[in-house]
């Protein structure tokens, strides 16, 4: 067996790459799609998890970025530059560091989960925290890229969306088929877009039959989709999808009312129940934006719309230690201290909590 490269070497000819393009690759892709025992039985459907935080830097991000990033070092650039939530500044400077380009990172000040601080940080990009929200650091971003000589790594890069449209195709590989419908969180629209290309071109190429429909979930306090309007100062538990005015808003709407599928809101509340029901109903760690996908689809089968032997792919995008201050805030578990003996950790087994 060939070793496992990335998507670019796997979906080649979906890509827009030749050979003048360096090659890129991390091992990102190829994510695990685990069924689920617990919340499908329970709503009746043939539920999966696309686990996309197993990719390299720990989030859905490095399928696109590796394309981006190709694209860049082929065009002889030598700085990219993004506004992030986290998740995409993780992994702009994972590659830029693995392919010696800068990284300049634009994030809103004091709202990003600190795994994904941590790794921008190790990783070695230029850092620049904005006293606002992400989409003043994204109009930032734009003009900086428009004016110098920087590559912008946003999901407004086409690039980043043929890579990220891969993940449809896995699916399809998978399942052998599209599902009946994707759940999906929506923070900047890019992935839903990138989703939807990918199914639609998979089945041009008559690698499926079927279309999904695309459920796409945003937090209730930063829903502009939703509402059609644009929000000013979003809100949310959610910080990877706190997100007022997205860059991809129109390829949302478009693979909402293509598919016959929805873009729907979920509350705080929702999703931390769903990001909780994951990880001790399924074993599955996710960050809570990615719980928003599985809150939706829970939202949906209590509004009384029939899952019956449907086959839902719910994504889940990022993983659950990008943002550990959520989950020892939610998940409220007290730690039991003992003193370092068998008889101390026997007594309170046998009585039960300690304190208690
Ligand atoms: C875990 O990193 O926008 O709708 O700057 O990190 O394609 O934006 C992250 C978004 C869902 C939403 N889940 O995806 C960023 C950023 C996680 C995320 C989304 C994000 P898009």
């Amino acid at each position: 067996m060939p070793i496992y490269e990335g998507v670019i070497d796997r979906y080649r000819k979906f890509l827009p790459v030749s050979d003048e393009t360096p090659d890129v690759a991390m091992g990102e892709g190829n994510t695990p799609l685990v069924r689920s025992r617990r919340i499908g039985p329970e709503l009746g459907c043939e539920l999966y998890f696309k686990l996309e935080g197993m990719n390299p830097t720990g989030s859905f991000k490095d399928r696109g970025m590796c394309v981006a990033i190709a694209k860049a070092l082929e065009a002889g650039s030598t700085r990219v530059m993004c506004a992030s939530t986290g998740n995409t500044s993780a992994s702009a400077s994972a590659y830029a560091s693995r392919y010696g380009m800068e990284a300049i990172v634009l994030v809103p000040a004091g709202e990003i989960a600190l795994g994904k601080l941590a790794q921008a940080m190790a990783y070695g990009a230029r850092m620049i925290a904005v006293r606002g929200n992400f989409d003043d650091a994204l109009q930032i971003v734009l003009r900086a890229t428009e004016e110098m000589e920087i590559t912008l790594v946003n999901s407004v890069n086409p690039h980043r969306l043929a890579g990220q449209k891969t993940a449809a195709f896995e699916i399809v590989d998978e399942l052998g088929d599209a599902p009946d419908m994707l759940c999906i969180p929506v923070g900047n629209a890019g992935n839903i877009t990138a989703y939807w290309m990918g199914f639609t071109e998979y089945r041009e190429h008559e690698h499926a039959r079927s279309l999904p429909r695309m459920m796409g979930y945003q937090a209730a306090g930063a829903a502009p989709i939703v509402h059609d309007r644009v929000v000013e100062e979003p809100k949310t538990i959610a910080s990877a999808i706190r997100i007022g005015n997205p860059a991809n808003w129109q390829g949302a709407v478009k693979a909402r009312d293509d598919s016959g599928g929805t873009i729907g809101a979920v509350t705080d509340d929702q999703i931390v129940s769903a990001y909780l029901r994951l990880a001790r109903e399924e074993g599955i760690f996710c960050e809570p934006a990615s719980a928003a996908s599985v809150a939706g689809l829970i939202q949906l089968g209590e509004s009384g719309e029939d899952l019956e032997d449907k086959t839902v792919v719910c994504v889940i995008t990022g993983n659950g230690l990008k943002d550990p201050s959520t989950a020892e805030t939610t998940a409220k578990v007290e730690l039991e201290y003992v003193e370092p003996d068998y008889a101390a950790v026997s007594k309170i087994l046998k009585n039960g909590r300690a304190g208690g």
